[in-house]
């Protein structure tokens, strides 16, 4: 390996890895990471799947590339010998922003399982030159800058002579694809994830450190943004132009590859199988019986052949995210997919009077689901709780008619990305007690549990997370010049930015902390209170929390009464890059959504992965972990999800009831009171902040406030028992085997997919 890099650089670069910068040392472990990745054969199969996502978040790929190559520690210790730092050098690579939170990232845990367990699988995405927004604080507001990733010479490989033509009722375009090579673990074969660009984009028409350009400019703007604001006619108009060129790329890739392995199209389910994330990539179900009439495929066939090729997977019962087009939308953009619409919807018409379970309504909006459930195969929800409440309620009325479609398909994590990349000492650790087995088959986890009462074990434990605490203090200093207290509980609440995830909530124990601070009662161990979240730009409340969150920053940070104690830190820009930086350093995970609403959650089997415990509401994945983990080794509160269904269908929670009781009305008064202000608040963002809570609420924080801050107190208490803490943390490390994505992708290729 020695030879190898020294030779590279050499020729390259005219010295030797001692004498190089670590940006010629990251440009030389890349290409000879996709050197190596290039020689790798594709997986082998007769079926192939094809995962259509709007988003892929990959992370940084250098470490993992080498890692799953089995070159990392090779080349860790190469470095090292020659003084250089393997993470240093991975801070060089930009992290493409090509997604927005869980969804996304679930697709880039999906290719990195998919891989390793040798199935044929691509993705199909879309290679937005800006992605998502990058986050700044500015005044204690969020501002969003353009987030450019794209280099000269990254990961991307142009694949020349592949290039298709997309139709709009404005004019064709044509596409260009990239191709990101993905290996999998010690699998020596490679996937791929397609990305296609527009042949015409012109990202120089957003200016400096802004997200604003001509809408209407679609050859020229098609690929810049991920979810582009979509508050106006030309943004919505804007999202179908991509959705629309996302699936006929993608459509027309797939029929290309069929022919060129001489299958029969009419065989077309024999030999693929496609995966619809969430409902941005419906369109292909028309687009693909479109394209199988060009080929001269009579309807019925064609609509039979789609239907057992596709399959639809929700990951969310929020009315609002459920999207539904206005037929003269589409109408404008892609006329040619209309009459095909419209055919589907009156065969469902003609079979069902039931109207709630038409594709097209009243008002002629055109639901996606409503097409994926009736034209796929399969539906799947993304945890038990969630599955159930898609049988149950949200889609019961599809559920009556299609029963053998639904499945659930409980959500995964590659521990590739999750432990042995971001937290080397715990994984270190596990390999000294248990062998490193568990890395291909993830429940061997399990054998930690004859370790659940040694001592010695469990000090390490406690150390290791410390160390991961001290190395996230000094990144934050490093990057936001904030001090963080290792010595203090880190609890942790990172995720994109939404009412149902009740940020808020969490805000309001920490004036809760803040006030009790002030009245003499100083917590033991002091505590910091860490959050991280984008909030879409024009979720106007959602930002206000933000709002609320830098000044809370402020006020603990300035109170010297209350600073020694208790810190509030938000980090700025959080994606994957800090997620692999936070995670392993966190103590306490809130999982706090009201029940019901969060579909399943990622990011609490990251933590729990990682040794921290769940402070959580009975939702999403969080019910599987404490049935795995026991009623001792987690802290759940709350109501649970039938009476807040409940709730709702009776219009009976009332916000204004709860800010009657002296100890919730101090709290959110707070909100607008002296101290916020003289933090730096806002009164315009504050007042709309309080005026929500006080009068809508309608993700009913105040229904589950109070036992929230009790069982928070308890958690605060029992880290006094350190050894006992310890033991519940490996217990979570033990138990977590079950959300490897490797059993999540064992199960969708058996139930689903059956690629073999
Ligand atoms: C819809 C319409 C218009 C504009 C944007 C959207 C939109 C964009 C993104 C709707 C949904 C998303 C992303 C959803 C998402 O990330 N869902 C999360 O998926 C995870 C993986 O299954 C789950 O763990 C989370 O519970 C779920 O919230």
């Amino acid at each position: 390996m020695e030879q190898r890099i020294e030779g590279l650089l050499k020729k390259k670069y005219g010295h030797g890895i001692k004498e190089s910068s670590n940006i010629e040392l990251f440009d030389i472990l890349m290409h000879m990471t996709k050197d190596e990745m290039e020689r790798h054969p594709a997986v082998p199969g007769k079926k192939k799947l094809y995962y259509i996502s709007a988003e892929f978040l990959m992370g940084k790929l250098l470490s993992n590339n080498l890692i799953n190559l089995d070159m990392y520690d090779d080349v860790k210790e190469v470095l090292n010998r020659n003084g250089k730092n393997i993470e240093d050098i991975e801070e060089i690579e930009l992290e493409p922003s090509l997604g927005n939170g869980g969804l996304g990232r679930l697709a880039a845990c999906f290719l990195d399982s998919i891989a390793t367990l040798n199935l044929p699988g691509d993705g199909i995405g879309l290679n937005y030159h800006y992605g998502l927004f990058k986050q700044i604080f500015s005044k204690n507001l969020q501002k969003e800058v353009k987030n450019p990733w794209i280099t000269e010479d990254d990961w991307l490989v142009k694949r020349e002579g592949v290039s298709f033509e997309v139709p709009f009722r404005r004019g064709t375009v044509k596409s260009v694809m990239y191709d990101i090579d993905i290996p999998g673990y010690k699998a020596g074969t490679i996937n791929k994830l397609h990305l296609f660009d527009l042949e015409s984009v012109d990202d120089k028409i957003v200016g400096e450190d802004s997200i604003s350009f001509d809408k209407k400019d679609i050859e020229k703007n098609l690929t810049l943004f991920l979810y582009p604001d979509d508050s106006d006619r030309e943004g919505l108009l804007l999202r179908i132009y991509q959705q629309y060129f996302m699936v006929s790329n993608g459509a027309q890739l797939i029929l290309k590859e069929m022919k060129e392995k001489g299958y029969n199209l009419h065989e077309l389910d024999k030999h693929v199988a496609i995966q619809i994330n969430d409902t941005h990539p419906s369109m292909v179900i028309p687009e693909l019986i479109r394209l199988l009439q060009n080929e001269g495929f009579k309807l019925d066939e064609a609509i039979d052949v789609v239907t057992k090729t596709c399959a639809y997977t929700n990951h969310t019962i929020l009315a609002e995210a459920l999207e539904k087009w206005p037929m003269d939308y589409l109408e404008e953009v892609v006329p040619h997919l209309i009459p095909i619409i419209r055919e589907l919807d009156n065969r469902v018409r003609e079979k069902y009077e039931d109207k709630s379970v038409r594709i097209i309504d009243d008002d002629l909006r055109v639901h996606m689901a409503h097409m994926d459930i009736h034209y796929g195969h399969s539906v799947n929800g993304v945890a038990a709780l969630h599955t159930q409440i898609l049988e149950d309620t949200e889609l019961n009325n599809f559920y009556k008619i299609y029963p053998e479609k639904f499945n659930n398909k409980t959500n995964g994590i590659t521990f590739r990305r999750w432990l042995v990349h971001c937290n080397p000492y715990l994984t270190a650790e596990i390999k000294k007690l248990i062998g490193d087995d568990f890395l291909k088959n993830a429940d061997k986890l399990e054998d930690l549990m004859k370790y659940e009462n040694n001592e010695e074990v469990l000090n390490r434990l406690g150390k290791i997370k410390h160390e991961n605490k001290v190395a996230l203090a000094n990144y934050f200093k490093e990057v936001q010049g904030e001090e963080l207290n290792p010595d203090s509980i880190f609890d942790v609440q990172v995720k994109r930015l939404h009412e149902y995830k009740r940020q808020q909530m969490n805000c309001l124990y920490a004036i809760y902390k803040y006030l009790d601070i002030k009245a003499g009662n100083k917590p033991k161990t002091p505590i910091t209170m860490i959050f991280g979240a984008k909030a879409a730009p024009a979720y106007i409340i959602a930002k206000d929390i933000i709002h609320l969150i830098l000044c809370l920053s402020e006020l603990t940070k300035n109170d010297p009464d209350v600073s020694p104690y208790f810190r509030v830190v938000m980090a700025e820009n959080y994606n994957v890059t800090y997620a692999g930086k936070i995670i392993p350093a966190a103590e306490v995970s809130e999982q706090i959504s009201l029940a019901s609403k969060e579909a399943s959650g990622t990011s609490n089997m990251k933590f729990m992965l990682n040794g921290a415990l769940t402070l959580g509401t009975e939702d999403g994945a969080n019910v599987e972990i404490r049935d795995l983990v026991g009623e001792d080794n987690i802290y759940i509160f709350g109501e649970k999800k039938d009476k807040v269904i409940k709730l709702y269908q009776n219009s009976s929670y009332d916000a204004s009831a709860y800010v009657k009781k002296p100890a919730i009305k101090k709290l959110v008064d707070f909100i607008i009171g002296d101290e916020i202000m003289k933090a730096g608040g806002n009164e315009e963002n504050l007042k709309r902040l309080h005026h929500e809570l006080i009068t809508k609420d309608y993700f009913m924080t105040f229904l589950d406030l109070e036992d929230y801050i009790e069982k928070k107190e308890q958690v605060f208490k029992d880290y006094e028992n350190k050894k006992e803490w310890n033991r519940k943390a490996l217990v979570n490390i033990a138990k977590a085997g079950f959300f490897s994505s490797d059993r999540t992708i064992a199960q969708y290729n058996e139930d689903i997919w059956k690629l073999r």
